[in-house]
């Protein structure tokens, strides 16, 4: 079993607390703040808020585990061939913080108060402590591995629905627009008439973060990087909920389309997706 700690330093009180601090300062700079670029098309922003934010949260982990590698979404050319790269470029380290400074940058441009700090920690490839924050709600989400997930300090269980017409679903439209989004439709429209309302509000690791606690039933989402949801991955497994790629292959780093439930519901979403055509190939 992996430590979690070295020496008197806790990985999860210094996620903890980074994520804390960089999602008070994304907080303080809400609706104030000037540069604004898009990256591969005017669906895909980020701001000198992304960037510093990272800046801040490598710091921040550098200074307490000086010898731990750090992937960050803001430290990768934009592209899923990058951050695949990126990823397995960096498999070999002991200990990988996997890093989302800001989860939902449309909705923090638009003044849409759901977006989130997201910090993992992967000890061999597999995450053992997972911190979201949304700095808005004072909400923050924290799992270390067997040792369950907490809301506030209150320990999170997923929802208890066991079909999906009494299930509040979410997912999210990706930036990608020729492959990833039309994928990702087939799926909002398949599904939509058979849960009980669907959710699209813009943070993947939020959606999960709530998943978690209970407040969904369930999440899919085609073409996400490991950031979006390597904290989110843990916080529902701890909650004991079930989190697999949409064909239902196990969790693990390298998952571009995720598939995440109470566990009750997962088969039914599972048989859904596929008769849509909603698995995605990335
Ligand atoms: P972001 O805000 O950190 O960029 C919404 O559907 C989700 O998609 C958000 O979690 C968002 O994360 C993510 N997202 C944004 N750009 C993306 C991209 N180019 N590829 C995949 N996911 C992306
Ligand atoms: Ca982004
Ligand atoms: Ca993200
Ligand atoms: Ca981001």
């Amino acid at each position: 079993n992996p430590s979690f700690t070295v020496g008197s330093k806790s990985f999860t009180a210094v996620a903890i607390n980074t994520a804390s601090k960089a999602g008070e300062w994304i907080q303080s700079k809400l609706g104030d703040f000037n540069s604004l670029h898009t990256k591969y098309s005017s669906h895909d922003l980020v701001t000198e808020v992304d960037k510093g934010a990272e800046k801040m949260i490598r710091n921040l982990i550098l200074t307490h585990f000086p010898h731990h590698s750090i992937l960050g979404e803001e430290g990768v050319e934009p592209g899923p061939l990058a951050s695949q790269q990126a990823l397995e470029a960096m498999s070999d380290a002991e200990y990988l913080w996997i890093v989302d400074p800001l989860d939902g940058t449309t909705n923090f441009v638009h003044g849409f108060p759901f977006f989130s700090v997201s910090i993992a920690l992967a000890h061999k490839g597999e995450v053992i402590v997972g911190v979201i924050y949304n700095p808005i709600s004072n909400e923050l989400f924290v799992a270390e591995k067997g040792k369950g997930a907490y809301v506030k300090g209150k320990r999170m269980q997923v929802s208890s629905e066991q079909k999906l017409s009494d299930s509040l679903i979410a997912t999210g439209l990706p930036p990608d627009r020729n492959h990833a989004l039309p994928i990702n439709l087939n799926g909002v429209q398949a599904l939509a008439p058979k849960v009980r309302n669907l959710r699209i509000a813009g943070s993947a690791a939020l959606h999960m973060a709530y998943v978690a606690a209970g407040r969904l039933s369930g999440f899919w989402e085609i073409g996400l990087n490991s950031w979006d949801m390597a904290a989110g991955a843990l916080l529902i497994m701890e909650s004991g909920g079930t989190v697999t790629d949409t064909l239902g292959n196990p969790y693990s780093l390298g998952v571009r389309n995720v598939l995440a439930s109470n566990g009750a519901v997962h088969e039914e979403l599972r048989k859904e997706l596929t008769a849509a055509n909603a698995v995605g190939t990335l």
